[in-house]
């Protein structure tokens, strides 16, 4: 079973992993430099199912990355709360005020301007994606250079998008983690995607990440009329937070499940043209949830 090469990285990270204190104080095991790959030609999609992942937000995050958005309003008005903590700590920070995070969130719904000050995460993946801005002014849809590249060029080596804007990393709430997206089309119409991602909070973040690179996968394979085939994604350094190693071990002691098939209900008109509900997954039947505390 693939979700055995999740399984067995998790295992001898918390066996073997090089402890240290993080950025986010809380330490962690880690391990530099390693690489899962997952067969999508079959239909199935690598949503972890020794535990359940929230297919929805984590594909929701993708068609926000998409929109260009940058500012966490657009997800919270999709129920998505996973970008929520760091606006809210720098918000806490600079105010002094002990907000909660619920009241915190209904503030940036119920008031645009607040949302403006306080809810934007800088320049971060979707601007890098679709505006990214060179030293001559111009922006970039990297995303809409991808797309037409698969159209009519699928033999290029050159086809990616990246996030990692040197300039302009000190005014992002969180530097790209999967900051490089590669891909590659077979003679046989299938395509690839390789995510390098530099950092990776293996317990809770991987799982979010294979599960947008997926529909990422199936949406531009959709666009270009390819079939899907790899994702393959390479972890800089991957990491467990201690404070998540109870939890790895409670997975670590189940048995992997099938994994469920994701397909596209409609072709969309454009790349961007894609909703949630276009996403359809079936045979998705995995062990219950695990809590882990994200460090922020
Ligand atoms: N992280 C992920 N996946 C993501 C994301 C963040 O694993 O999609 F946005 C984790 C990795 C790391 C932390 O634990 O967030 C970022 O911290 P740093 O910038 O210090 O690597």
């Amino acid at each position: 079973h693939p979700e055995y090469q999740y399984l067995d990285l998790l295992e001898r990270i918390l066996a073997h992993g090089d402890e240290r204190i993080d950025r986010t104080g809380i330490g962690t095991r880690s391990v530099f430099g390693e690489l899962l790959r997952f067969d999508l030609s079959g239909g199935q999609v690598p949503i972890l199912t020794t535990k359940r992942v929230y297919w929805k937000p984590a594909v929701r995050e993708m068609l926000w990355f998409l929109t260009g958005g940058t500012n966490i309003r657009d997800l919270l008005k999709d129920k998505v709360r996973i970008w929520t903590d760091w606006p809210l700590a720098h918000y806490r920070k600079a105010t002094g005020e002990a907000i909660a995070q619920g009241d915190f969130e209904a503030r940036i719904l119920a008031d645009e301007a607040f949302a403006a000050q306080w809810g934007d995460l800088g320049p971060v993946y979707g601007k890098q994606w679709r505006r990214w801005l060179d030293a001559e002014g111009r922006e970039h849809d990297q995303i809409a250079t991808l797309v037409d590249t698969l159209r009519r060029n699928p033999a290029s080596r050159r086809m990616l998008f990246h996030a990692w804007n040197v300039g302009e990393l000190d005014r992002m709430a969180l530097p790209p983690c999967h900051m490089v997206y590669q891909f590659h089309v077979t003679s046989r119409g299938r395509l690839n995607c390789l995510i390098f991602q530099r950092s990776c909070d293996l317990f809770l973040g991987a799982a979010f990440n294979f599960t947008g690179g997926a529909a990422l996968l199936l949406m531009l394979a959709q666009q270009a009329d390819l079939e899907p085939g790899e994702l393959i994604w390479v972890g800089g350094d991957v990491h467990i937070y201690l404070n998540h190693v109870e939890q790895a071990r409670e997975q670590l002691a189940r048995t992997p499940r099938a994994f469920p098939t994701m397909r596209l209900a409609r072709k969309a008109e454009s790349i961007d043209g894609y909703r949630i509900e276009d996403f359809v997954v079936d045979g998705y039947d995995p062990h219950p949830a695990i809590h882990g505390d994200v460090a922020v």
